[in-house]
């Protein structure tokens, strides 16, 4: 059978690419998000299965857990569902808007990582190897201004990402964590920016960002690798991003 993979926040973006490249390499994709008129407009040109999922919801993700041990199980899970709210400096900054980032990003990755993780043991346990990828950010690694909520949810998924490895090594399970720069999705033009093209543009200095097929092609490249091989973290940047943002 096919290698199957759970990709989260899979209905706009680095996710919806990632379903993408990894259905035209011949795996299995569930393509989870909120959005399920996208979803399943994914899954009709793909052939994905779409499944609506909210990474905050703790019974929703242990729901698509059974569903995944129920029919097939699980070798890959790409967590990609996060995001960013504008750009804040530490005091204007809202603590309901960085408790958002927190559930999405970090606990949102937790949850569905804790919830899938028996079912790629099994399945790294038969095949070799099973993946946990997560997609965290240049953000992970450092910082820039306005965005203190942001980059510390995505060091707090990095370091998710960084001790999991430690724990689970040893076992059939790798742990790869993908850190792109600025990436041309809905969240960069319109969630980090309101809609404020001239803001984005003071920020993104007007050099051509990522696309989300690029970061798509580095997960469909590290969860090939042969099976002795772990990729920790990978940074893909545009070559003109001068920042960490
Ligand atoms: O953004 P966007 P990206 N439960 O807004 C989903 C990181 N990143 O592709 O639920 C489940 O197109 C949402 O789906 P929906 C970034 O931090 C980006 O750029 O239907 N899903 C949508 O599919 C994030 O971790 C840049 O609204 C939830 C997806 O998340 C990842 O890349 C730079 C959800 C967001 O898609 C993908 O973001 C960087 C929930 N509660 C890192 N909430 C960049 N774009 O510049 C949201 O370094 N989603």
């Amino acid at each position: 059978a096919e290698r199957r993979a759970l990709v989260t926040g899979a209905s706009s973006g680095i996710g919806a690419a990632t379903v993408r490249r990894l259905m035209a390499d011949g795996w299995d994709v569930v393509a989870a998000a909120r959005r399920k008129e996208r979803l399943t407009a994914l899954a009709a040109e793909t052939g994905a299965e779409a499944y609506a999922l909210d990474v905050t919801d703790d019974d929703g993700v242990a729901r698509l857990a059974q569903h995944l041990a129920a029919t097939g199980g699980l070798d890959a899970v790409v967590n990609n569902a996060g995001g960013a709210l504008g750009l804040d400096r530490v005091e204007d900054s809202d603590v309901a808007g960085w408790r958002w980032m927190y559930e999405v990003n970090v606990l949102g990755t937790l949850r569905v990582t804790q919830a899938v993780l028996p079912l790629l043991r099994a399945a790294g346990a038969e095949r070799g190897v099973a993946d946990v990828v997560t997609i965290t950010s240049t953000a992970a690694h450092g910082a820039y201004e306005g965005g203190a909520g942001y980059t510390a949810a995505k060091h707090g998924e990095h370091m998710l990402s960084q001790t999991l490895r430690w724990e689970t090594a040893g076992e059939p399970v790798r742990v790869i964590e993908i850190s792109p720069g600025a990436v041309a999705t809905e969240e960069f033009s319109l969630v980090r920016f309101g809609g404020d093209a001239a803001r984005a543009a003071q920020v993104y200095e007007g050099y051509t960002p990522l696309s989300a097929q690029d970061v798509a092609d580095a997960v469909a490249w590290a969860v090939t690798r042969p099976d002795h091989v772990n990729i920790d973290q990978l940074t893909i940047r545009p070559r003109a991003q001068a920042h960490n943002s």
